[in-house]
C-alpha cells in the first residue's frame, strides 16, 4: 500500500496542496514574502503532516519544492530566478554556498529548540560552529540487497559489485559523488581523491561495471528495489531503511572498503525573503516530537538526541542505520573540492552514464 503511495507521490502532492494550501512551484514561478515560506528540499525528504502543522501553528503558506542533487540545488539556487527561505544541502555543498557567499548567518537565539541536537552532529568541519547550517538528517551510502534473489550471497565490499551474479542487476543512485566515490573506494582511493589519475582509473573501472548497471535512477530505486526489479542498489541508508521497511527480505551494508558519511543540513539562503519565517520552521523541525515523527515518515537517521529517545528501539537500536561513532569515524564524510574538481567529478560521471548508452 504504501508503496503505491509513493508511486503516486506527485499526485499526492498536489492533491495535498490543494486540500491544504501547499503550493507546489513549477520551476518558473517566483515567490516570496511574510505571509509564505518557499521551502527546497530533496524529493521524499518531509512527512507532509508536518508541513500543514506548521502551517497552521505560524500561519505560514509554505510553497514546497524538491531536488535530486546538490548540483541541481546549487545551480538553482546560484542562478536566484527562484528565492527560497529554507533548503537542506549536504555538507560539501553548505562548504561551497559559504564559500560563495549565498548563505544567510544563522542566529542561534532564534532556535531554542537546537539544544535537542546531538553535540556529535554539531560544530562539524564543513561548518564550524554551525555558524550557516543545523541539522536535519545523517547517514551512509551503501549497498541494499536481495540475498534470496543471489542464492543466499552476503553482499560485503564494493567489488562484490562486478561479480557476474549481479549481471544487470543493480540499480545506481544518480549522484556524482556517489557513484565516483564508490569507484575510488573500490580501488582503494579516498572518495575525495583529487589525483587525475585516480580519477580516471576509477571512471575505467566504473565502465566495466556497465554489463552489471540496470539503471541509474533517482527516488525511485526505493520502489523499484523493494518491488524485486534489482537484486541490489546503491542507495543513501535512508533509503535503504524504507526499501526495507517494504522489503523484509533485503539487508544494507557498509562496504568494507570503507564509504561515505554525510550530514544534510538546513540552511536560509542569502536571497531568502522571509527570514523569521525561516527560523520558525527550523525551530519546528527541531521540536523533537516534530524530528521523530519525521525521521520514521522519511527513514532517515535523526541527529536530534531528543527525538531519538521517542523511536521505537527497533529503529533507534538498529545499527545499520544509526551505526556507532566508532564505525562512522571509519567513513569519510564528502569535502569541497572546489568548483573546478567538483564540476570535473560530474564531468566524469554524466561521461559514464553516456558510455551506458
Ligand atoms: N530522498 C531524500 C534523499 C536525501 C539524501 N541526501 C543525501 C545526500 C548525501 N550527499
Amino acid at each position: 500500500m504504501k508503496q503505491l503511495v509513493r508511486m503516486f507521490i506527485v499526485v499526492f502532492v498536489v492533491a495535498f496542496g490543494l486540500m491544504y494550501g501547499v503550493h507546489v512551484l513549477n520551476s518558473s514561478e517566483g515567490y516570496g514574502g511574510s505571509n509564505t515560506l518557499t521551502i527546497y528540499n530533496w524529493g521524499d525528504y518531509i512527512d507532509p503532516d508536518l508541513i500543514a502543522e506548521f502551517e497552521e501553528e505560524s500561519g505560514l503558506k509554505v510553497i514546497y519544492q524538491t531536488f535530486d542533487s546538490n548540483e541541481a540545488m546549487m545551480t538553482k539556487i546560484e542562478q536566484g530566478g527562484t528565492t527560497f527561505d529554507v533548503s537542506v544541502p549536504s555538507e560539501y555543498a553548505i562548504s561551497k554556498m559559504k564559500e560563495e557567499g549565498l548563505l544567510h548567518p544563522i542566529d542561534h537565539s532564534k532556535l531554542p529548540n537546537l539544544n535537542h541536537i546531538d553535540p556529535r552532529f554539531l560544530d562539524l568541519s564543513f561548518d564550524p560552529g554551525n555558524e550557516y547550517s543545523i541539522p536535519y538528517f545523517w547517514g551512509t551510502v551503501g549497498i541494499v540487497y536481495n540475498p534470496e534473489m543471489l542464492d543466499g550471497w552476503q553482499i560485503k565490499s564494493w567489488n562484490d559489485l562486478w561479480d557476474k551474479r549481479l549481471r544487470n542487476n543493480i540499480l545506481l543512485v544518480d549522484g556524482a559523488r556517489e557513484v565516483m566515490g564508490f569507484g575510488l573506494n573500490s580501488l582503494h582511493y579516498s572518495l575525495n581523491d583529487t589525483d587525475e589519475a585516480h580519477l580516471q582509473e576509477a571512471k575505467s573501472k566504473l565502465g566495466t561495471l556497465t554489463p552489471n548497471v540496470k539503471a541509474i535512477v533517482g527516488d525511485e530505486i526505493k520502489m523499484l528495489l523493494a518491488n524485486e526489479e534489482a537484486a541490489a542498489g546503491v542507495v543513501w541508508s535512508g533509503d535503504a531503511s524504507e526499501i526495507m521497511g517494504e522489503n523484509e527480505k533485503l539487508d544494507y551494508v557498509v562496504p568494507e572498503e570503507g564509504s561515505n558519511l554525510w550530514f544534510d543540513n538546513m540552511v536560509i539562503p542569502k536571497t531568502a525573503r522571509n527570514i523569521e519565517g525561516a527560523y520558525k520552521f527550523m525551530n519546528f523541525m527541531l521540536d523533537p516530537e516534530h524530528a521523530a515523527r519525521n525521521a520514521e515518515y522519511v527513514g532517515y537517521s535523526t541527529p536530534n538526541k531528543d527525538a531519538l529517545a521517542l523511536l521505537d528501539e527497533e529503529i533507534s537500536g538498529d545499527e545499520r542505520f544509526y551505526p556507532s561513532p566508532e564505525l562512522t569515524e571509519k567513513l569519510e564524510v564528502y569535502q569541497n573540492l572546489g568548483k573546478r574538481m567538483l564540476a570535473h567529478y560530474n564531468e566524469l560521471f554524466l561521461e559514464f552514464k553516456m558510455h551506458r548508452k
